[in-house]
């Protein structure tokens, strides 16, 4: 489709009202807005990436570029929601200390709300006793932490090692995710699960919670 190639560029070019407004267009058109959201914003983001990677966009360039795929997000997000799927349990999720990146994370939570889940989400810059204090008292089934750069998913590591030091690792699910990491990260510093992405952290807490 010819307005999703559009969309890309739109997205690259940080063009947040012509986002929205092809969002709506696709709605009309009657595509799925998982799909809008994965085949036009996620996919438009992927290729801001790489120039971002390479040294052709900078800082205020992607920054744009999230503000464009922030405003598409919230158009899907009640969309997305909308299943009314039964109660599946409380997730706490934000991202590490030192990590400012929050779209990833914002994904995840809206499609694990559309799965049923309740979402506590802390936002960015998450030091150890935010994750802790929210599991406390919001009386969490899940813990989902996320991080985008090499340098903070170590991050996760000491949240888990604080919680097994205060003996309540195993009161919680702990789902891990990030575009640096993977499957053998999430295993050696004690996580549950890796979750590539959104939907595979939605299995994911499916399964885990049952
Ligand atoms: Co940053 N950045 N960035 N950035 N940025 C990356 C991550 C980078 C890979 C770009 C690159 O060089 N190719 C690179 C990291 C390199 C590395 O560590 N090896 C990088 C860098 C270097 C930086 C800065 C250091 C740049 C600088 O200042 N010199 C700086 C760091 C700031 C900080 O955090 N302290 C920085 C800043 C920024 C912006 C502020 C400009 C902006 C963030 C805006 C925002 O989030 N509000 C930004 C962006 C947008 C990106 C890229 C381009 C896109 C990230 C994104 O939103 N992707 C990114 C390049 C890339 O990832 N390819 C990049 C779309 C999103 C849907 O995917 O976040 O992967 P993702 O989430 C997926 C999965 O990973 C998974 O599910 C999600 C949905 O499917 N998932 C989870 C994520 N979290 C999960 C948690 C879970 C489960 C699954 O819990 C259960």
């Amino acid at each position: 489709d010819e307005l999703v190639l559009q969309m890309q560029d739109d997205l690259y070019d940080g063009m947040k009202e012509e986002i929205e407004e092809a969002v709506e267009i696709l709605l009309e058109r009657g595509w799925a807005p998982y799909d809008i959201l994965t085949k036009a914003l996620v996919a438009g983001m992927t290729i801001v990436g790489h120039d971002f990677r390479d040294g052709i966009l900078f800082v205020p360039e992607v920054l744009l570029a999230a503000g464009a795929m922030k405003g598409g997000m919230a158009i899907l997000k009640p969309l997305l929601a909308e299943t009314g799927a039964p109660r599946m349990g409380k997730m706490v999720i934000g991202t590490v200390k030192g990590d400012i990146h929050d779209i990833g994370k914002n994904l995840v939570g809206m499609m694990m709300e559309g799965a049923g889940f309740e979402i506590i989400d802390l936002g960015i810059n998450n030091p150890v006793e935010d994750y802790l204090d929210a599991l406390k008292r919001e009386d969490a089934d899940i813990l989902g932490m996320s991080a985008l750069l090499t340098t903070t998913m170590p991050y996760m590591k000491v949240v888990i090692d604080t919680m097994v030091q205060e003996g309540i690792r195993n009161d919680y699910i702990v789902l891990v995710g990030g575009a640096p990491l993977n499957e053998e990260f999430g295993k050696a510093i004690g996580a549950d699960a890796y979750c590539r992405d959104a939907a595979v952290a939605v299995e994911t807490a499916k399964e885990l919670v049952a």
